[in-house]
């Protein structure tokens, strides 16, 4: 049987010349109802920064939204190939879209497609940066080039800002000298200090859950993985290994230079200090009306934009500062907001952020829309579901508020409330080699509870012999909290160091008719972790004396809430929180990222109770039906 026939087939039924792949493949965009630029677009040294441009066709006299992004400009600009704008990009670009907006992303500099060297979140020029380049200057030079009307023809000349998280860093950095065309911005969960609160450190305490994005982010100019674990169960990966930069090596990220950096500087030092845009921010205070966003349980920049707005604040710069925090998880904000973990919202809180609040703020200063009436603080009530408005904020504090924080004492028995008991204290043992997980094990920090673990039920740590737990009892009536609560521990230790995790948390009761899996759950609103050799100073620390009490106090995130009659509050302490936090090997070492394995070792940690020495969390308490100070 013969396989072909013998000789050639006619033309028509032959592939041409060069095969299937034609040299030029241009499908029609007539159909478009946007047209799609990709520009090269110089900055002040020559380097030239890859940017997306994104325009309604027809379009004339719009105003332009900027991103600039570490995360793939190109990507960011098509959520899907589609004819309509509003496909293309992102969900959270709809409103824009609908309004007619030009919209635009970039990369930053050394990523993707863009030309020159990427630092990790560039520092500003000067003692961390020799160059003559920054955040500062390039979203200066791109503003510039974005509205020459010979570049783009179909803009008003008005640029606003807009991002999350690195993206919403960006933002933060163009309003440290702002181009006179940027009228608006809205940092969202900007990383604002990577060592008190954002991303890399909680008061001196490290992220292991970081380190894979640091593998991914400097690994490779374009996207690259981390490199694999090498098992299931993060718990075990990192405790196995030893320190944070045991597991550093071993992964090969000790190659890279960021990692060296952190390594060199485990404390708040000449490296971090410069770093902490608050400070930038009240030293070179701008007049752009800015819209500063966080979520509640942010579980990567939990500290940033509610910082940066205070530190404004305080500078006397609240007529152009406006601060909102939703129920929402890292950069919720753009996505659908109706839920977090179990809790759910009234509607979709996203989309009421977006819509209501952001869109009417942008149209206000690119379009010349109606002037919005948008209160200091926008918050929302997690135990009412509801928004608050409020016309100053916030409503208790530790100085210069309406009123002061209250103290709600750990008290004898695993009990908890408002009046100072007799003087006592309550031990435990922490092991290193059994750290407190943050989530029920196995922990695998891609295993989809990354961004709701802040809500998840705290009965999985309840119970350990090295986890106190403290509760009221059932309350009568609610309580409201709205402000920042301060966790103030007397305790002692037999170790020379170590670490403290505090949680305040609404108990619900036994039985929840309405969703019956709520029954008994301990939702944790506030909760963070403080490492005690920097009690007394964040740059140098210092040996915890053994077995000699000292004083932790230090700053929980914001919370407003109402702890609703039937339910408990209760007061978790505990000395780990793994492995999203590196283990504290309990004996004082200069660096904590160089510990040897027989550095970690067993402390017994006692909590003081009652008397001089009573341990308490501080709770922004105010009258339930405040009205004075707040807009409904
Ligand atoms: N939280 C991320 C990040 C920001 C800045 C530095 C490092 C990490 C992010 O979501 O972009």
């Amino acid at each position: 049987l013969a396989l072909a026939a013998a000789g050639a087939a006619p033309a028509q039924l032959l592939p041409p010349p060069g095969g299937d792949i034609p040299a030029k493949f241009t499908p029609p965009t007539e159909n478009r109802d946007y047209v799609k630029r990709e520009v090269m677009v110089p900055m002040r040294d020559g380097t030239k920064l890859f940017t997306v441009i994104v325009i309604p066709k027809g379009a004339t006299n719009a105003p332009i939204v900027l991103t600039r992004t570490p995360y793939n400009a190109a990507g960011r600009a098509k959520r899907m190939d589609s004819p309509r704008m509003l496909s293309t990009l992102p969900l959270a670009d709809e409103i824009f879209v609908k309004d007619g907006y030009i919209r635009v992303y970039q990369d930053i500099r050394g990523k993707y497609g863009s030309e020159g060297e990427y630092v990790i979140t560039r520092p500003v020029i000067g003692s961390l940066n020799p160059t003559k380049v920054d955040h500062v200057t390039d979203a200066y030079d791109t503003i510039d080039w974005l509205v020459n009307k010979q570049n783009v023809p179909e803009s008003n000349g008005r640029v606003g800002m807009i991002g999350s998280s690195y993206e919403g860093f960006t933002v933060v950095m163009a309003l440290l000298n702002p181009h006179p065309a940027l009228k608006v911005a809205a940092p969202e969960s900007p990383m604002i200090d990577g060592w008190m609160g954002d991303d890399w450190f909680h008061h001196g305490a490290f992220r292991l859950a970081n380190i894979g994005w640091i593998g991914s982010q400097t690994g490779y100019k374009g996207a690259g993985d981390a490199p694999p674990s090498g098992g299931y169960d993060d718990y075990d990966n990192f405790r196995t290994v030893g320190s944070a930069n045991d597991w550093a090596k071993k992964s090969g990220y000790d190659q890279l230079p960021v990692w060296q950096r952190i390594v060199a500087h485990p404390a708040y030092d000449e490296f971090w200090q410069p770093q902490a845009l608050d400070k930038l921010l009240a030293a070179n205070p701008s007049n752009v009306p800015t819209l500063w966003e966080q979520g509640l349980w942010d579980q990567e920049d939990m500290y940033g934009a509610i910082t940066a707005w205070e530190a404004l604040k305080a500078k006397g710069k609240m007529g152009n500062n406006y601060l909102v925090m939703g129920p929402w998880r890292h950069s919720q904000v753009n996505r659908e907001g109706r839920s977090l973990g179990p809790l759910q919202w009234n509607g979709d809180t996203a989309a009421q952020f977006r819509e209501q609040m952001v869109l009417p703020f942008f149209n206000q200063y690119l379009k010349d829309g109606p002037a919005v009436p948008l209160p200091a603080a926008t918050i929302y009530n997690t135990g009412e579901n509801h928004w608050d408005r409020f016309s100053s904020w916030p409503l208790a504090c530790e100085q210069g508020c309406a009123a002061p924080l209250t103290p709600l004492y750990l008290a004898a028995s695993g009990s908890l409330g408002f009046a100072k008991g007799a003087s006592g204290g309550d031990s435990y043992v922490s092991d290193p080699d059994k750290p407190v997980p943050h989530l029920p094990r196995p922990v695998n920090f891609d295993d989809g509870r990354w961004g709701d673990w802040l809500v998840s039920d705290q009965r999985h740590a309840d119970g350990r012999p090295d986890v106190m737990t403290y509760t009221t009892p059932v309350l009568t009536a609610p309580v409201r909290v709205s402000g920042a609560p301060i966790a103030d521990l007397f305790a002692r230790t037999t170790g020379t160091d170590g670490d403290f995790v505090v949680k305040v948390i609404d108990v619900y009761p036994e039985e929840v008719a309405t969703d019956q899996k709520m029954g008994g759950y301990q939702l944790p609103i506030s909760l963070d972790i403080f490492r005690g050799r920097y009690r007394n100073s964040f740059a140098k620390p210092t040996a915890i004396p053994a077995d000699k009490v000292q004083r932790y106090r230090f700053r929980l995130p914001t919370v407003n809430h109402v702890f609703q009659p039937g339910h408990r509050i209760m007061v978790q302490v505990q000395s780990s929180l793994f492995p999203l936090y590196d283990r504290n090997p309990q004996t004082f070492v200069p660096n904590i990222f160089l510990a040897k394995k027989g550095d970690y070792r067993k402390a017994t940690v006692t909590l003081e109770r009652g008397g001089n020495q009573a341990s308490a969390v501080w709770l922004p308490v105010v009258p339930v039906n405040q009205q004075t100070a707040m807009v409904r």
